[in-house]
């Protein structure tokens, strides 16, 4: 029975990072939801452990404790009225920034609202007893151990942050019985450093991976460029993420890749910037641990993998990991070579918005704007490079088909002499077309609109809708609204106001009109290109190009093991048989 604990994940899981974090001290209150806890902590000596069977008590002791000491203190108690006497302690805790974890227990939340014995609800928080409070699930699934460790890391962290205070982590309970002797399991600890901070050593291949991310200024470029440089780093790019320093990779067309071993090119530890991504392929690449720089010192663990968050700006962080004297740059060299070896051998792609970025995203005039629609246009430009001094955007703070062309004329008003380019699918365009008449419009604007007379993105052969096949056409992918690929409809729209229309249905046709598109003067007019292309034919230039690399099935099974262990091999072949 000795130092026996709880099978409780939720639980197991708090007590494991309570330790991580070094919190010793704890005061617990009676009762049958916090057994899992306190059964689990009562014979561990890591823990200094007091009694009070009042918790009003139990909080005020937690804030002479946690005063005296200067260390935190976690108060554990159980469901009916228990948690309400906190309240008054953790007042007093929360207007002196004393560091007090207040860990109620409770049964199922969902049983809140349906007359069960001892079932309080906890879901909504005085503004001034605690900083932040959680609520665990019961854990059934990976994703909820993730959803976990977050929030306890989150929770704990937050005892310390900026100048303190309390915290509540609420955690449900089934009274899960026996108790088990085995070694308690680690569970992921997160850091904060902030600049006071000692910092960690960097180890490993090193890159660094940009979500979408304001425009660089030309010191915030030379401070980056000179991290890769002492670090031997690279910067996995997509047309959000506003790099272009001597570092950048436009990584998706090696990332997107299906038949390639693409472990040579992982790294060790990603450096995560910026802000949401669009750019899926490079987001699979992350690597084994995951470093989060940003000024708003958050937990978003978007890769799951996140060890350290850096509260301190990108300029700081950078410059405080420059002091090395390597020069070496071969893990950029590698990546870029490979790169450069896949593009020269994308295969021929049928008429499509990615063929259509492989031609027009090279010929933008440098000093011009691109605004790209989310998913498809976003994706088929993040195939391809533009030239340096084009500025390129997307709206992925929401993913919304809805505000593209609004987006672009909003930006396109800042500068009359400068070009605006914008490439959408004909729904994103239908949407927002009333845009087009707003009467501030100018004669700087480019659009581009991809017309497959329906969601591509939901035709796509690796899409969760392809099980549906021509069944997906009709709800899911929405095909044959607006004029159902009308000649006429777009036409005529942009003419009447204004616009100068051309359009294509071919690769000839395409290249005929590119050099009208594509000139760099600004015009009388604005310009529509409308493109008919076929769904079908924009799915094959997907798999078409994500599998221009095609290595033998040793080389992928070679790579395979190195990420998997040959037990980890032989369990995807057993997957892969039923
Ligand atoms: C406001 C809003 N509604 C729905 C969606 C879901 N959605 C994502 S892509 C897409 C289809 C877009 O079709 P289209 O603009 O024609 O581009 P295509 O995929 O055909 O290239 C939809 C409906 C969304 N992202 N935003
Ligand atoms: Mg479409």
């Amino acid at each position: 029975m000795s130092n026996s604990h709880t099978k409780e994940i939720n639980t197991q899981i708090v007590i494991s990072l309570l330790k991580s974090h070094g919190i010793r001290k704890v005061i617990t209150s009676p009762g049958g939801t916090n057994i899992a806890f306190v059964g689990s902590i009562q014979k561990d000596p890591f823990f200094e452990i007091y009694s009070s069977v009042d918790e009003r008590s139990a909080a005020y002791m937690a804030c002479g404790m946690a005063e005296d000491s200067g260390e935190p203190v976690v108060i554990s108690c159980t469901g009916a009225t228990a948690a309400r006497n906190y309240i008054s302690g953790l007042t007093e805790a929360y207007y002196r920034n004393l560091p007090i974890l207040a860990l109620t227990s409770t049964q199922d939340v969902a049983k809140v609202g349906h007359h069960i014995a001892q079932v309080t609800d906890r879901s909504s928080m005085q503004n001034d007893i605690v900083n932040l409070s959680v609520t665990l699930p019961i854990v059934k699934d990976d994703d909820d151990i993730w959803d976990c460790e977050i929030k306890v890391n989150q929770a704990i962290l937050e005892l310390k942050r900026k100048n303190g205070g309390p915290v509540h982590i609420n955690v449900p309970t089934k009274y899960t019985l026996p108790f088990e002797n085995k070694v308690l399991p680690n569970y992921r600890v997160i850091k904060r450093i902030t600049k006071q901070d000692k910092l960690p050593q960097l180890e490993g291949k090193v890159a660094v991976f940009i979500g979408s991310h304001k425009k660089f200024t030309s010191d915030e470029t030379k401070t980056l460029d000179e991290f890769c440089l002492r670090n031997n780093a690279v910067v996995f790019c997509d047309h959000t993420s506003g790099y272009k320093g001597k570092y950048r990779l436009l990584f998706s067309l090696l990332a997107a890749q299906d038949k390639m071993d693409k472990s040579a090119f992982k790294p060790d530890t990603l450096i995560h910037i910026g802000d949401i991504s669009g750019d899926y392929p490079t987001l699979g690449l992350s690597g084994h641990k995951v470093w989060r720089v940003n000024e708003d010192g958050e937990i978003r663990d978007t890769f799951r993998k996140l060890h350290y968050v850096f509260e301190m700006t990108e300029k700081d962080f950078f410059s405080s990991y420059c002091g090395g004297t390597t020069n070496d740059d071969s893990y950029f060299q590698k990546c870029e070579d490979r790169l450069n070896e896949i593009r020269i051998s994308i295969p021929e792609l049928p008429f499509s918005n990615i063929w259509a970025a492989s031609i027009v995203a090279p010929q933008i005039p440098p000093g011009s704007t691109v605004h790209l629609g989310i998913l498809s246009s976003l994706r088929s430009w993040n195939y391809f490079n533009v030239a340096e001094g084009v500025h390129t955007a997307s709206n992925v703070g929401g993913f919304g088909t809805d505000g593209c062309l609004s987006s672009l004329i909003g930006a396109s008003l800042n500068h009359s002499e400068r070009l605006y380019f914008c490439v959408l699918g004909d729904q994103a365009f239908f949407y927002d077309m009333n845009v087009m008449g707003n009467r501030h419009v100018g004669n700087n604007l480019r659009i581009l609109v991809i017309n497959n007379g329906i969601g591509a993105e939901f035709k796509r052969y690796n899409s969760a809708a392809a099980y549906f096949e021509d069944d997906a056409d009709e709800f899911i992918a929405a095909a044959k609204h607006f004029g159902n690929k009308s000649p006429l409809l777009i036409k005529n729209y942009s003419e009447n106001l204004g616009f100068e229309y051309l359009s294509a249905s071919n690769k000839s046709e395409l290249n005929n009109v590119l050099t009208r598109f594509v000139n760099s003067e600004i015009t009388n007019q604005s310009m529509v290109l409308e493109i008919f292309t076929d769904s079908r034919d924009e799915s094959k230039a997907i798999e078409l190009i994500n599998s221009t690399v095609k290595e033998s099935k040793s080389t992928l099974k070679a790579g395979m093991k190195k990420i998997l262990g040959q037990s980890g091999v032989n369990l995807v072949k057993q997957i892969a048989k039923k």
